[in-house]
């Protein structure tokens, strides 16, 4: 396992497997650069550097398709792969075995260091100045500029014992606030609740452009008083280095690229929104707490990534997807439950997590039971909180792979009695098709399509692994070049 320790080590390891596309024309933050990052998403081109942004400084830079995927053959999931320590060669099995794994290992806790690349510029008091960096206008009904699309923001429970990670959007107000959503079901909501009832301001550090794991343990839906910190420790079998703050006492990733420090207000509110988001529609404004900054520190050239949410497969899907297949592989098989892989399909915006079972073919287990099972064990569970469908086949389908999935779930499901629909599930707000008043409750149906035949044998697909013998299938693709093909 390779443990990339800085965005700046990140970005050289894209470069060098061409996943990193450098600019040097200038680009505006206001659309042009979010633009840019968006057209890269549907090419699936490299990660875009903005080396000159318009109005500012020479110097500070942007970070798109920090964890998009890779139109380069056997590179697909490289981003992910290489963020989380593995082979850019590494398939979403692996990838998601191997995390799920971590999960399942005991933490290891940060450790504290006395200083930090991050630091290596201070503003604070009257010097603080949120409009020096080039937080991007990104879509043309949003709200307003948005500071954070991918950092972390780090709060702690009252008496301390919980430090919590997590990505929430905050946008810009003026040159010393913030707001951003605190969504009271996200631990960062719980947390802001305990500061409140202590009638006191929350105190918040932003942590942007940290190493490339930091984003997809802090988007993990871990139990309460887990430290996010203690799992990414566990999967890299080593500590992340955290630096104590200037005004806030609180610590952040020694070598992240900008610190925003301060408190979120407990008693005002200002309108949050809309923005773009990553189920593919623009969402709604809605009052969110002020955030007021004491602080600024930042490293020397600092580099600010941009997430530019909306229609699959942008970062949001790579991160939140990979991590949701993850937790709830290792929560199914905590249960004992035969599953062979499990993934949450990009190109369903996180609504379709398909779990594949590996069933002998004498198992006399009824795929009505095996249907109900996973229901009991995901739903139940925090990692299936956010998501609203289930899709359970045989293990001869990669659940990565989009095209299989379509084929084998427009075809192995009976409309009628293979879904199983489970009502007034806590569900997540911002999934688009729910009612108005489905939203308010969090309240939802959500369903499983059991897609296990009963009796299923292989030998009858029709397919080229399936409808011909492996002599003609060998000599197929040994002669394919001689045959006229190019690939
Ligand atoms: C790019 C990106 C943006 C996100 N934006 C938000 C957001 O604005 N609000 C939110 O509640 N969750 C957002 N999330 C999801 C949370 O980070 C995720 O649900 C996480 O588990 C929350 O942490 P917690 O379990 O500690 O509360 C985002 C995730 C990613 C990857
Ligand atoms: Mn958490």
């Amino acid at each position: 396992m390779i443990h990339i320790k800085d965005l700046r080590e990140y970005i050289r390891s894209l470069a060098d497997i061409g996943e990193l596309r450098e600019i040097e024309v200038e680009v505006d933050w206001n659309l042009e650069l979010s633009a840019v990052i968006r057209r890269c998403y549907d090419l699936k081109a490299p990660a875009p550097l903005f080396n000159k942004v318009k109005d500012i400084e020479n110097g500070f830079r942007v970070l798109g398709g920090s964890a998009g995927v890779s139109r380069q053959k056997g590179l697909l999931f490289s981003r992910i792969a290489i963020s989380l320590g593995l082979s850019p060669h590494a398939g979403a099995h692996e990838i998601i075995n191997i995390l799920a794994s971590s999960i399942s290992k005991k933490g290891i806790p940060a450790k504290t260091v006395n200083t930090g690349v991050c630091q290596e510029n201070i503003m604070t008091g009257q010097d603080v100045d949120l409009m020096r960096f080039p937080s991007p206008f990104i879509h043309q009904r949003d709200g307003g500029r948005y500071i954070n699309t991918w950092g972390t923001i780090i709060v702690q429970t009252p008496d301390r014992s919980w430090t919590n990670w997590s990505i929430t959007r905050i946008m810009l107000l003026d040159k010393n606030r913030m707001t951003g959503l605190v969504v009271p079901l996200q631990h960062v909501g719980i947390i802001h609740q305990m500061w409140k009832e202590q009638n006191k301001p929350m105190p918040f550090a932003l942590a942007v452009g940290c190493e490339p794991a930091v984003p997809f343990f802090s988007a993990m839906h871990l139990p309460e008083f887990v430290d996010e910190a203690d799992v990414l420790g566990a999967h890299f079998g080593e500590p992340i280095d955290i630096v104590p703050c200037k005004t806030v006492d609180l610590k952040v990733p020694a070598t992240c690229e900008i610190v925003i420090e301060g408190t979120v207000s407990h008693t005002e509110t200002v309108s949050e929104g809309p923005m773009g988001e990553f189920a593919g529609y623009t969402g709604d404004a809605r009052p969110q707490p002020i955030f007021n900054v004491s602080a600024i520190t930042y490293r020397n050239n600092p580099i600010l990534p941009v997430v530019v949410a909306g229609v699959p497969v942008e970062d949001t899907h790579t991160c939140c997807g990979t991590v949701m297949a993850a937790m709830v592989l290792a929560e199914l098989w905590k249960h004992g439950f035969p599953a062979a892989s499990c993934f949450c399909l990009y190109e369903s915006a996180l609504h379709w997590l398909v779990v594949t079972v590996s069933r002998p073919s004498h198992s006399q287990e009824s795929t009505k039971n095996l249907a109900h099972m996973a229901k009991e064990i995901i739903f139940r569970s925090k990692a299936g909180l956010d998501i609203p469908k289930v899709i359970l086949l045989d293990d001869d389908i990669d659940p990565s792979n989009v095209n299989e999935v379509v084929w084998a779930f427009a075809t192995r499901c009976h409309p009628d009695t293979d879904s199983h629909f489970y009502r007034h599930e806590s569900t997540l707000p911002l999934i688009h098709y729910l009612t108005m008043a489905e939203k308010k409750d969090t309240s939802s149906t959500k369903v499983v399509y059991n897609g296990l035949l009963p009796g299923f044998d292989r030998s009858e697909i029709s397919s080229f692994k399936h409808s011909f013998p492996i002599e003609i299938q060998e000599k197929v693709v040994s002669n394919w070049k001689r045959y006229g093909f190019s690939d």
